[in-house]
């Protein structure tokens, strides 16, 4: 180890030569002169994992991120030796172990380097704490492009930047602002149009650096744990997204109300405040599904209990909430205050259910309601527990979904506002302090909350909204992005959050609407709205004392976008919908930034603000005052305004128009567009007839998908549901729409009304599965090329004659 004597001298420590190499079925370890040993498991033909250890020792293996269900198994697998180094290989990918250094270089079957090590594992001991911090760099070819890491509130492509992992509340963060509430330690990197994604499952803080202290390399490091890391290979970017997900976990569907628009402020109370609120949404005619009732619900900040000068009988009021179509939903953070008369705390005290300092003294710190010890969320004892704590709410009083907040965790007036280091954990077992769990105490208190809710609100379905998460907390949760700020730069932020997010395995989730701190204007309202209609969680939440933040407030323009937009929410629910069963089935992000759309372009590759909501939509948020319309970058292909229904050529940046009450729309030619009529809520009509909307396309086919079921309960797992499968396929004087359907839910609707747009001919004759049919039997309006036909059609031939 002579070439390293610079960073040795510093402390660094490295592997020396492999001196021995074995292999157990999928698994091969190779043990260095030096006592490292670096394990290769084959997941699958593309996933990998590489793990070190040190002293020959490996931890006991156990990860709170990793998914039981996810795919494994590989079609290939040799492992070749030459002098100088040994070859894994799978059907997908070559892994290159130098003998000399344990370096290791991974191609693909044509030859190219995908990801390649620059110094590889290194490592420093840690005397203070025992054990090392574990160090891996990777040589980073000029040219590419990282992106992923949660919530981070920066630039979309992260090169040159240098970022932590360390779940923070971070109050009226701003742009670059690092680290903020979430850790995702999960990035693609992309070279020459070839993606792979790294994901370093290591929950104490760790650090990511992209060609930022040295501009060919890219590193990360963690400060104790393992250096133990999945490789993910794409080339396809969204398959590094899919197979990343896959491996940490997908969501259950949510019930549909919970992709409603949602309301929140801190806090609405007493109980005459949120009829008023509810009630002026049903008068104003602007759809929502649920409410929120922040921390003044409870008796004294006390979890698990009300108020009851503010809610007399919150069971009535939520009955008759619930009435009128709002979901109710409670938020619920982890400081249990230390009071002697308080049954959750006595329970949490009899069972030494608190987290413990490192000589035995509770975890006191202070929080809303005053001083606090905290649950232990890392035992499953407590986990258990605390599910249980939710009968009340949930089965009796009829709560429908629960806001986790502060499980950073927050701490309030304390240095690094959190929990000091020597705090001890449980970490299911494996006993260790807060430097370790740190990171995942959020993740499992939304998870305790999901088993809670789940299990009372069963058959029906859970709906949990955490602010902190650790990679796999998708399984449990959804989320938002925390306390941003009523300004133009974070409607920056928030499209970049929700992105990001969703490249990062998160999906549902969205930003604060309006801005949770300081007061934004009408027009800046209106922008927001327009943007969180078309992020997978939409709710308008303020820290309230800054004045109100409800649509009305801003005046009659804003209400009237407000409503514009939350109806268009609605009517695409069954394309939203779609969207989430496929980012539940298949790991898919259902925001895809542009270079996730089309990772070939490399116009994308810097681009922000454009994203695609599902597969289909285009859309690109007015981010500045007094905007009539801006110049964006419209992806390869051909689209169709939304709005104008102009048929536009991408490829290029153009301008488009966009006065307050538009936010630039486009969609795929080709695509049909589903759409359910505009309700109040989910739920409030029955479904008479599914709209879609149907682009005409020139050429080949373009499929899309809508699916469906019971919009709540698990029937769907049986096979109760309904995917219809549409293709498009147009010709100069022909248009043919064949349909698909598969799963035994029979959707209320006995028909479809098909919009033709774009068509290039005027339609003479209509046949539904090869019968000629009349115009009238189909109601065909020839003005606007609409027609209404049974909903089991199998194909449909529009022709000009
Ligand atoms: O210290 O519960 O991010 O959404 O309204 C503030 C009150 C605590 C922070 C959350 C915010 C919530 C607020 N909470």
């Amino acid at each position: 180890m002579i070439i390293n004597t610079e960073l040795e001298q510093k402390g660094n420590l490295f592997p020396g030569k492999i001196v021995s190499f074995s292999q157990h079925v999928d698994t091969l370890n190779f043990t260095t002169e030096n006592g490292v040993i670096l394990q290769v498991t084959i997941l699958r033909g593309s996933v990998i994992r590489f793990r070190y250890a040190t002293d020959n020792n490996f931890e006991k293996d156990f990860s709170y991120a990793i998914s039981e269900t996810g795919a494994r198994g590989y079609s290939m697998l040799k492992v070749d030796e030459t002098d100088t180094e040994y070859t894994i290989t799978t059907s997908k990918i070559s892994i290159c172990i130098a003998k000399a250094n344990i370096h290791v270089t991974i191609r693909d079957t044509t030859g190219n380097i995908i990801c390649q090590d620059d110094w590889g594992f290194h490592w420093e001991q840690s005397y203070e704490y025992g054990g090392n911090i574990v160090k891996m760099s990777k040589s980073a070819p000029q040219g590419e492009c990282y992106y992923g890491l949660g919530d981070k509130p920066m630039h979309l492509n992260l090169k040159g930047k240098r970022v932590e992992n360390w779940a923070t509340d971070q109050y009226a963060f701003g742009k670059d602002q690092d680290p903020l509430y979430k850790s995702v330690p999960f990035y693609i990197g992309m070279y020459e149009e070839r993606a792979y994604g790294i994901f370093f499952d290591n929950t104490f803080k760790t650090f990511f650096d992209f060609c930022h202290e040295r501009r060919n390399v890219t590193s990360f490091w963690a400060q104790g744990g393992e250096m133990n890391y999945y490789f993910f290979y794409g080339p396809n970017m969204q398959d590094v997204v899919t197979r990343y997900t896959d491996l940490t976990g997908k969501p259950e569907l949510p019930p549909l109300w919970a992709l409603g628009y949602h309301q929140c402020k801190w806090s609405y109370y007493p109980e005459k405040k949120v009829k008023e609120v509810t009630h002026k949404f049903r008068e104003l005619r602007i759809p929502c599904d649920a409410i929120y009732l922040d921390i003044d619900y409870m008796d004294g900040f006390r979890c698990f209990t009300w108020n009851k000068e503010y809610f007399p009988d919150p069971k009535r009021m939520v009955t008759e909430l619930a009435e009128d179509g709002f979901k109710t939903v409670v938020i619920i953070d982890p400081g249990i205050k230390i009071d002697d008369e308080y049954s959750v705390y006595q329970e949490a005290m009899e069972n030494d259910y608190f987290c413990k300092r490192a000589d035995g003294p509770y975890m006191r710190g202070k929080v809303w309601p005053g001083e606090c010890f905290f649950p232990d969320f890392t035992n499953p004892k407590v986990r258990e527990w605390w599910a249980g704590l939710f009968k009340e709410i949930i089965d009796e009083i009829g709560v429908k979904g629960v806001w986790n907040d502060m499980n950073e965790p927050a701490v309030m007036e304390v240095p690094g506002k959190t929990f000091p280091d020597d705090v001890r954990h449980s970490y299911d077992g494996n006993y260790c302090s807060h430097r370790k769990a740190h990171n995942i105490y959020g993740t499992q208190m939304a998870r305790a909350t999901y088993e809670g809710v789940k299990r009372f609100a069963y058959p029906k379905r859970p709906f949990i909204i955490t602010r902190s998460a650790y990679s796999g907390a998708q399984r449990y949760t959804s989320s938002w992005t925390g306390d941003n700020v009523a300004t133009w730069e974070h409607l920056w932020i928030a499209n970049i959050q929700a992105q990001r997010m969703s490249m990062s395995g998160m999906s549902f989730t969205g930003s604060d609407i309006g801005g949770f701190a300081e007061h934004p204007t009408g027009e800046l309202y209106a922008r927001w709205i327009q943007l969180g209609v078309f992020h997978p969680f939409c709710r308008t939440h303020s820290s309230g004392d800054h004045g109100n933040q409800e649509p009305w407030t801003f005046g009659e323009e804003v209400v009237d976008v407000t409503r514009k937009y939350v109806e268009l929410r609605y009517q695409l629910l069954p394309y939203l919908y779609t969207m989430f069963w496929e980012y539940a089935e298949a790991g898919i992000p259902m925001l895809k930034s542009l270079v996730l759309y089309d990772q070939e372009d490399l116009q994308t590759h810097y681009r922000t603000d454009e994203f695609i909501f599902g597969n289909q939509i285009l859309v690109c948020p007015i981010q500045e005052p007094n905007a009539k319309g801006r110049r964006m970058y419209i992806p390869k292909g051909y689209w169709y305004n939304y709005w104008t229904r102009a048929y536009v050529k991408g490829g290029k940046e153009q301008w488009v128009d966009a006065d307050l009450d538009i936010i630039p729309l486009f969609i795929k030619e080709g695509a049909i567009i589903p759409k359910y009529p505009i309700q109040q809520y989910v739920g409030e009509k029955r479904i008479e007839e599914l709209k879609l909307e149907a682009y005409y396309k020139l050429g080949n086919k373009e499929v899309s998908k809508v699916y469906e079921d019971a919009q709540d309960g698990y029937d769907y797992v049986k096979g109760r549901y309904s995917l219809r499968s549409f293709s498009f396929t147009g010709k100069e004087n022909e248009v043919i729409i064949q349909q698909h359907k598969d799963g035994s839910y029979i959707t209320e609707y006995e028909t479809m009304q098909i919009e033709l747009i774009g068509l290039p001919f005027k339609i003479n004759e209509i046949e539904i599965d090869n019968v000629v049919v009349s115009f009238e039997s189909v109601g065909f309006d020839a003005k606007n090329n609409i027609l209404t036909v049974p909903k089991s059609f199998t194909e449909l031939h529009i022709i000009a004659k």
